[in-house]
């Protein structure tokens, strides 16, 4: 008797069970083996989630009840990052206090991703803006603090106008505020600064232990932007005191320096002031003024044209001893190297252009074979143009003579230019010219000889540099953890007593923005006004809050124990951390992925933790487009889930989530695919209600088929496959129901093997068709027979009335049936038996059928 496919029926029967069963619990004593399945958890927006988000949820719970049924222990948890711009941002736009729109949104996600009945532990769930979270936030920047990784700094910041805030580096992506799109501006702000350059080495090193994307990998590492090189000094002279003054600089290309022919330096260089000639003053200040309103980005973007003033003064270069002009250009940033670079226009694009642009010389150094490019090197003579610079143009040093080449040879016309000289900077590898003692070497070999040649004199030394600076880590704005320190006219800044955490954020009325560069906070007279906790003498309370990231850098630790209030996180962390399987965005590569390893190292480092690196496995989930763009609000392109799970269950919804692509690359959300999804799981319900048979024996074939089924989807899981599993039980499901009857063992394979992707069918399946005890997720996961797997086949010929009339290759021991079919569906054999009845069959195993009509 068919029972129908009722999923509402069948999905709230079993999500009751469960609960009641409290089969998603996790018992962090168990003797099992542990398994920590992780996502990255959500901060509540105001819109909820899309079928896009609910991607990466699927693939993670598919994955840990796979893992469940291998024989882990399985903590999969979930919980909220609730503080942070975006939930300001909409309770701002909504009028309503952001820990009341924070709340109504975590309880529309919560309702959502119960809906998709994924197996999360709701008993550990988290928020990083409950109190009982937030002083432990408070905590780890104490102990920060003490360390001395935490510190105040002036320093001009990314400014969002709209947000009215400040931003981090990673919080700016082509100059725009992540969050909002406008345009950022600069400000100088006085700012906590977290010292994450101290563990620069460490979390580049440390890349290697993870089992992360590659691309992953190489983004954090080129965020970390290791340069090994040298520090070189220039000499010059003081236009104030007339003393002479050092000028280092950090190079890559030590290998250039008789190349170097003038030097730059930042707008902001401590220096500018004492070398810049008294009559160049004037544009010079006008020059920087300008400047230093540009983000990082503006000025050091290629397509940009570069701008400069030449400060009047000359610097030396200590191989050629040559005096070459000292120029101030915004190319060169503060933050880098030393901030003042040795330019080599010859070899560098950046430098080349600027040179082309203010007619500075340009000298070949490096080439290829070691033939340089023409008889002289290129040197403009012509004066530029008033309109481009105005200042005095420093003298340009004769052209020289190359020195004699050895042996003559006839320059590859790839490497050189038609009239001679360079055309644009050649940046390649090669040999070192017009370099004195240096010629003939190899750039690797030429860095080391100039480098050393100049140790000796003081003059240079090896150097290694980082792209990466440190954290800003407060912001002027109210909804997040406040900074525990109060400032002490007496004291200075100090830091509350930890038994006083937490110091909650205050419940205000206004918590808007200020503008000002301060922070909501500092206009509420009791909170800022407060005790000094060292000398008891009144003093101020730091007003600015923590950016979006703290409240993440930790919280999986603290899902081990979320109650535990004597410590951040229970000494089982140890137990349970690494996290095995870390599931989420790309966009995080550098922001929280790398903040949460830095946090862990740290934590590691004051004996808080006995591992350092927080996620061993990381799986980073593609984008879901719709109509060709990335699926999002703003776009209108968004597919609610809610829809779809009450049209097609929620089965259905999880299988058409994995079905869309590869779980990794971005995917196109086709509104009409989940109709097939929907016939695939009613199509399984048929065979389990009406094909099986329990007393039926398998044929080879159906045996064979079961085997590799198990084989197939048992690999694809663990490569992360999960469209193609699917594809595979597909195909799997309409070869059982071409079957007339189908035997237990492969109902309950196809029932174990679909359960972790569409739970509520396997549930059901198990407990009602094959009539199990216990969950289906309390069972082992199936193993096959590897013998048994391996596809045999045979070439059967097919003779009708005597003639042979085609050949057929299947797999060894297929049945007459299997066979009949299969000739059916041949195009060649099927013109001569279609409508006509079959007198005679003979078949003969593996051999040959023959048909008489
Ligand atoms: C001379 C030279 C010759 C350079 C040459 C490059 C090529 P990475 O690899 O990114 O570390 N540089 C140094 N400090 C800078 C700053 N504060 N702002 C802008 N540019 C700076 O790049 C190192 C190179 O970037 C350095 O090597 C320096 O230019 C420049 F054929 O020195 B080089
Ligand atoms: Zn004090």
């Amino acid at each position: 008797m068919l029972k129908e496919y009722n999923f509402k029926e069948i999905e709230s029967e079993w999500r009751v069970w469960w609960e009641q069963n409290g089969s998603n619990h996790t018992d962090i004593n168990s003797f099992k083996p542990k398994y920590y399945c992780l996502d990255m958890f959500p901060y509540p927006s105001g819109s909820g989630l899309h079928v896009g988000h609910l991607r990466g949820y699927t693939l993670s719970d598919v994955w840990a009840r796979y893992k469940k049924m291998q024989g882990h222990n399985i903590l999969h948890p979930m919980g909220w990052d609730a503080f942070g711009l975006p939930a300001e941002n909409d309770a701002i736009k909504k009028g309503v206090h952001p820990s009341k729109v924070t709340k109504d949104n975590i309880a529309v996600f919560k309702k959502q991703l119960r809906s998709l009945s994924t197996c999360y532990d709701w008993s550990r769930e988290i928020s990083t803006c409950e109190p009982d979270y937030y002083r432990w936030t408070q905590w780890i920047f104490l102990q920060m603090f003490k360390q001395g990784l935490a510190y105040q700094k002036e320093m001009p910041v990314n400014w969002c106008p709209s947000c009215k805030t400040g931003l981090a580096n990673e919080e700016v992506v082509n100059r725009e505020c992540e969050r909002c799109g406008t345009k950022v501006e600069r400000k100088q702000l006085k700012q906590w600064m977290l010292k994450i350059t101290q563990y620069a080495e460490r979390l580049l090193n440390d890349l290697s232990k993870l089992d992360w994307p590659e691309r992953v990998k190489e983004m954090q590492a080129s965020w970390i932007g290791k340069s090994i090189g040298a520090e070189i000094i220039f000499t010059s002279q003081s236009q104030i005191t007339g003393e002479t003054i050092t000028i280092p600089v950090f190079t890559t290309r030590a290998d250039t320096l008789f190349g170097a022919t003038y030097v730059v330096i930042a707008p902001e260089h401590p220096l500018v002031k004492e070398l810049t000639k008294p009559e160049s003053k004037s544009y010079v200040m006008e020059y920087i003024a300008s400047s230093i309103q540009k983000s990082d980005f503006e000025r050091t973007v290629g397509d940009k044209e570069k701008t400069g003033v030449f400060t009047g003064n000359y610097a030396v270069n200590p191989v050629t001893n040559k005096q070459i002009p000292i120029w101030v250009a915004d190319y060169v940033l503060i933050e880098y190297g030393t901030g003042a670079i040795m330019a080599v226009p010859g070899h560098d694009s950046r430098d080349f252009e600027f040179a082309q642009k203010f007619n500075l010389e340009i000298i070949e150094v490096i080439s290829p074979d070691g033939y340089p490019s023409s008889e002289t090197h290129l040197s403009l003579e012509s004066p530029c143009s008033p309109l481009t610079s105005p200042q005095t143009l420093p003298p340009l040093s004769s052209p020289q003579t190359l020195p004699p080449l050895s042996s003559p040879q006839i320059p590859s016309p790839l490497t050189r230019g038609d009239k001679g000289g360079l055309q644009s900077a050649y940046e390649g590898d090669g040999i070192l010219i017009n370099s004195d003692e240096f010629n003939g070497l190899t750039v690797e070999d030429g860095k080391k000889a100039i480098t050393k040649h100049l140790e000796i004199k003081k003059l240079a030394k090896f150097d290694i540099r980082y792209k990466l600076r440190d954290w800003v880590f407060s912001r002027q704005r109210y909804w997040g953890e406040p900074i525990p320190v109060v400032h002490c006219q007496k004291c200075g800044i100090v830091p509350l007593n930890e038994t006083d955490l937490p110091l909650l954020l205050p419940d205000v009325k206004k918590y808007e923005p200020t503008g000002t560069g301060e922070s909501p906070l500092a206009g509420i007279p009791d909170f800022v006004n407060t005790f000094c906790p060292k000398c008891n003498e009144p003093a101020k309370r730091e007003t600015n809050t923590m950016p979006q990231w703290a409240g993440s850098c930790w919280y999986f630790l603290r899902y081990i124990d979320t109650k535990i209030n004597t410590l951040p996180f229970s000494p089982k962390v140890n137990e349970w951390l690494p996290v095995d399987m870390y599931v989420g965005g790309i966009e995080h590569a550098v922001l929280h992925l790398l903040y949460s390893r830095f946090f862990v190292k740290f934590l590691y480092d004051i004996g808080a933790l006995t591992f350092d690196e927080p996620f061993n496995r990381l799986f980073t989930i593609g984008m879901v487009h719709r109509n060709g763009a990335k699926m999002s609000k703003s776009k209108g392109n968004v597919v609610s889930p809610d829809e779809l799970l009450e049209k097609y269950g929620v089965d259905t919804v999880r299988i058409y989530e994995l079905f869309i692509g590869p779980p990794e690359q971005d995917s196109e959300w086709d509104d009409n695919g989940i109709e097939g999804v929907s016939r695939f799981l009613k199509k399984v319900w048929r065979i389990a209600y009406e094909n099986l048979n329990e007393s039926f024996v398998p044929t080879p074939l159906m045996d064979k088929r079961r085997h590799q089924i198990i084989e197939r989807v048992t690999s694809r899981i663990e490569d992360f496959r999960f469209n193609t599993i699917v594809s595979a039980l597909m195909e799997y499901t309409n070869f059982l129901s071409e079957q007339k009857e189908v035997d237990k063992n492969s109902i309950e394979t196809l029932t174990l093997l679909l359960a972790p992707l569409a739970p509520h069918i396997g549930e059901e399946l198990w407990q009602k068709v094959l009539k199990k005890k216990n969950s289906v997720f309390d069972q082992k996961w199936q193993s096959f027979d590897k013998d048994k797997i391996i596809e045999q086949e045979v070439t059967i010929a097919i003779q009708i009335n005597g003639k042979l009339r085609g050949t057929l290759t299947l797999p060894l021991d297929s049945t007459e049936n299997e066979v009949m079919e299969q000739a059916m569906k041949e195009a060649n054999i099927e013109k001569y038996i279609i409508n006509k009845e079959i007198k005679k069959k003979i078949y003969v195993k593996n051999k040959i059928l023959s048909l008489s009509i």
